[in-house]
């Protein structure tokens, strides 16, 4: 029999992410064990501006041969490697075992800016601006031929990027992914059941408690979700009622680069360094039965737990069973919210 009351940063829980439908178990006592708090900088000594073997610089050859224009502002090119053709054959599916199916889509890559050193905390507000623009328009004309479009950025060489040099890639598939495919019925269920949007409902909840807020603005919400797995796992998400993001308006598109200089910025401030993550972008797939139930929104998963180097694996009991985090998402967020928005001196 136990007399204790529930308390949520000491007693282990499990949460339920709304977005999957899957569980998250919290065990915060284990992040009362020491901490001996390094946050010494990784040693990234600074890049130069212009890399003359890296495959993306302006002026530049890439590992196929084409050569990179002069670019000056965001440049898209077809990814010389993709993972998807347009115009594979389908396979057989005729094995009720060995099943398989035909996937078809485009990759491409999207150079943040010409300059090698700087990424997003470090770009200016009109630059950040530009690579919305770039997503807005690349994403539309990929949503005009493919069923789902997943712009994404994976950063740092701890995410297996391959390059230090800013960019982010496209994906375009003919079919819906998997994450895809739950947040969908996720969204659709609790649209049906309670006649609101589940991240209209995310964004009312968070901001009446803040527990949980990094930042915000006028038209977008940063939060470390409720379900968070990821130690400083964040949630970006649009306040207007948009489920794609060629949808923004300007202002919205503004001040997207706003938010995005300033998380990004407290990422980096946290451990002193350029922060790795994978981050993208989900909105409403081609032929959805509720995209009124969609919500733009941008996830960050970042891998790092205690400093730059000491990083968060998903194994054992979170690979075999299901995620695990000790820290909670509610110190997660405070730890992000007393971070400076402005990027600090030694990493501009
Ligand atoms: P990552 O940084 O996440 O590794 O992605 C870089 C992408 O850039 C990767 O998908 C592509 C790779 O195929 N790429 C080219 O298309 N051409 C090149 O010359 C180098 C890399
Ligand atoms: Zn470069």
């Amino acid at each position: 029999m136990s007399r204790l009351t529930f308390d949520a940063s000491n007693h282990p829980h499990r949460r339920l992410n709304a977005l999957t439908g899957e569980w998250v178990l919290v065990s915060p006592h284990r992040a009362r064990r020491p901490w001996q708090g390094e946050s010494a900088p990784a040693g990234d000594e600074t890049a130069p501006s212009y890399e003359p073997s890296c495959y993306l610089c302006p002026g530049n050859q890439r590992a196929n041969g084409a050569v990179n224009p002069h670019y000056r502002a965001p440049f898209l090119f077809a990814n010389d490697f993709a993972a998807l053709m347009p115009d594979t054959p389908a396979p057989p599916g005729d094995d009720e075992l060995l099943v398989q199916t035909a996937a078809r889509g485009e990759a491409h890559v999207l150079c943040f800016s010409p300059d090698h050193s700087r990424s997003l905390p470090q770009l200016s507000a009109p630059e950040v601006r530009a690579v919305v623009d770039a997503w807005k328009q690349i994403s539309r004309e990929l949503f005009e031929k493919y069923a789902f479009v997943q712009l994404f950025e994976n950063k740092g060489a701890m995410m297996g990027c391959s390059s230090p040099h800013p960019h982010g890639q496209i994906w375009a598939t003919d079919y819906w992914p998997t994450e895809i495919v739950k947040e969908d019925a996720q969204q659709a269920a609790w649209l049906a059941r309670t006649g609101t949007p589940l991240l209209q409902s995310v964004i009312e909840r968070e901001d009446a408690t803040g527990e949980r807020v990094v930042d915000s603005n006028a038209r977008w919400l940063a939060i470390v979700p409720w379900w968070a797995a990821w130690p400083f796992e964040t949630l970006l998400i649009a306040r207007d009622p948009v489920s794609r993001i060629d949808q923004l308006d300007a202002e919205a598109s503004d001040l997207l680069a706003e938010i995005l200089r300033r998380l990004t910025a407290r990422y980096d401030n946290l451990f002193a360094t350029g922060f790795p993550y994978s981050m993208g972008w989900h909105q409403h797939p081609a032929g959805s039965a509720s995209p009124e139930g969609w919500r733009l929104h941008a996830h960050f998963y970042p891998p790092l737990l205690r400093s730059a180097t000491v990083r968060k694996f998903m194994v054992g009991f979170e690979l075999l069973a299901e995620p695990q985090r000790d820290l909670t998402a509610e110190q997660a967020a405070q730890r992000l919210r007393d971070m400076s928005p402005e990027l600090m001196e030694e990493l501009r």
